[in-house]
């Protein structure tokens, strides 16, 4: 990444906004500050699109109260904006992620509704959309992303009715019911159709979506019906019409599958079975340490088929990457010492010396190692009880070209909507669980690979490239795929 700072340019064509730069800022212990490349899905998906025209992105550089200038990368500007300390308390880790976050996953958690966190989102929304208003070009695209950023089409199609706009929610959109809680519910939906084209993972969140659309907002929704990729019902709005419609997010599946073939990858998940005392069976989850995910209930299943004796920590051992997230949220400081005594739990009673049956990290790991542990595991569990889509499961399919390997996959996941052949729980049914992953476990290698082909199939063919251009064709920016 390049630190040129003079130059920044103020005409972009085409400009993502989200929460977070695809950098962060990083403070060394020294007192300097240094920029240091974070690489998520939504830049190698975008990474092609912002290369070939005058591209910014404007968002946050995960440092707060520090203002920065811009920063050129060849033909992308990245605008940082700056938020307070107090900004991040309220707009991030309590509007963000303690009112919207548990709201729009079934209220697995109650949100907290504070009029103060909704305050600092309206403001930081505001100026997100006044840092877009003033680089992008007369007639630009502008691509919102998530949940933190719903009111900025509305505030941006204010300020600049010229541009075309599209918002594309990667977290679930949730049922009515659940919806209509929100004391600003229709500020949201207003804020929502302000874009063009508003995208969702799945057709029943676009449904979610047209349906409040019609009541909350009393606008008329033309054609409700909702189709996967780029058939969008539409919501009228004064003169403008709006496209709503399914977008399943994917993975950059040519490059994974390509990395997990490499041979230092291969030595490495060699190395790890080794390290892991080279059990008949590695069951992995790697989550990001979140209560959606379901990381307690697939501990339990694995416990109590430990304790019944249906599997044994001689031949069965487990890894749990568990990601450090949102730490400073009081809903995952409980939920993480829940999750630490369940696992020391199941090594009490059933490790040995040397061998426990769960490996548990609660740290970040670089991809490269990610990927080994994907090629080393033979069975992963995802199963959380909602998630947008889940790129996990899409990643350790990906990886598994030889298709060795199985799935038992939530259906409470957007990823089950395209992984059909894989083991297939209810989340909150531990016998069901249970089952699926002894039968995950014990199956016969034609029938493991017949599932995993159809999963690798689906995984190659749909892959994050697709979903970008998907979404920019229906709005109508890029040529359909
Ligand atoms: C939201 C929605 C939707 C995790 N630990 C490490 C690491 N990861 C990577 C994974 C994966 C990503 O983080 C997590 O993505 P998920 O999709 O699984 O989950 P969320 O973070 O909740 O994402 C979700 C997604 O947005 C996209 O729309 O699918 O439903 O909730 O890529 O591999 N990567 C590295 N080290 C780690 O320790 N390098």
């Amino acid at each position: 990444m390049t630190d040129t700072t003079s130059t920044a340019t103020t005409e972009a064509e085409f400009v993502v906004v989200a929460n977070r730069l695809p950098v962060d800022l990083e403070r060394l212990p020294d007192g300097t500050q240094r920029w240091k490349s974070s690489p998520g899905g939504l830049v190698t998906a975008l990474d092609p699109l912002l290369r070939s025209r005058r591209a910014a992105w404007v968002g946050w550089p995960g440092v707060p109260d520090v203002e920065v200038e811009p920063i050129v990368d060849d033909d992308l500007t990245l605008h940082p904006v700056t938020l307070s300390q107090a900004e991040i308390t309220d707009y991030y880790e309590g509007f963000s992620n303690a009112t919207l976050w548990p709201l729009f996953h079934d209220v697995v958690a109650p949100p907290a509704f504070h009029r103060h966190w909704w305050n600092a989102y309206l403001a930081v929304n505001e100026r997100f959309a006044a840092a877009t208003a003033k680089i992008a070009r007369d007639g630009a695209t502008v691509w919102v992303q998530d949940y933190q950023l719903q009111l900025v089409p509305r505030m941006l199609r204010e300020l600049r009715p010229d541009l075309r706009i599209g918002f594309f929610l990667h977290i679930p959109f949730p049922p009515v019911e659940l919806f209509m809680q929100l004391p600003w519910r229709t500020e949201l939906v207003r804020g929502l159709l302000g874009a063009d084209l508003v995208g969702f993972q799945l057709p029943g969140g676009a449904q979610n979506f047209l349906f409040l659309a019609r009541r909350l907002a009393g606008m008329s929704a033309t054609k409700s019906a909702v189709g996967m990729g780029t058939r969008p019902g539409q919501v009228v709005v004064g003169d403008r019409t709006v496209r709503v419609g399914a977008f399943p997010i994917s993975i950059d599946s040519t490059a994974l599958d390509k990395l997990s073939r490499s041979r230092p990858i291969r030595r490495r998940a060699a190395e790890i079975r080794e390290e892991l005392g080279n059990p008949a069976t590695v069951v992995l989850g790697v989550d990001r340490l979140d209560y959606t995910k379901g990381i307690d209930l697939r501990l339990r299943a694995l416990g109590e088929l430990y304790a019944e004796r249906r599997i044994s920590a001689d031949d069965v051992v487990m890894v749990q990457l568990a990601t450090p997230s949102r730490d400073r949220v009081e809903h995952y400081q409980r939920m993480r010492n829940d999750i630490e005594q369940a696992v020391s739990g199941i090594n009490g009673e059933f490790g040995r010396m040397g061998r426990p049956a769960v490996h548990y990290l609660h740290q970040s790991i670089p991809h490269d190692e990610l990927t080994a542990i994907f090629v080393a595991a033979d069975v992963m569990l995802v199963t959380p009880v909602r998630d947008g889509m889940n790129l996990v499961a899409k990643e350790y399919v990906a990886c598994r070209h030889d298709l060795t390997g199985t799935l038992v996959l939530s259906e409470f996941a957007g990823a089950a909507a395209e992984l059909t052949s894989a083991f297939l729980v209810n989340p909150h049914d531990l016998d069901g669980i249970k089952n699926a992953v002894e039968a995950a476990i014990t199956v016969e290698p034609d029938e493991g690979r017949r599932r995993m082909r159809a999963l690798h199939r689906q995984v190659m063919t749909h892959d994050v490239q697709r979903w970008a251009k998907g979404f920019l064709a229906a709005l109508g920016t890029v040529d359909n795929p």
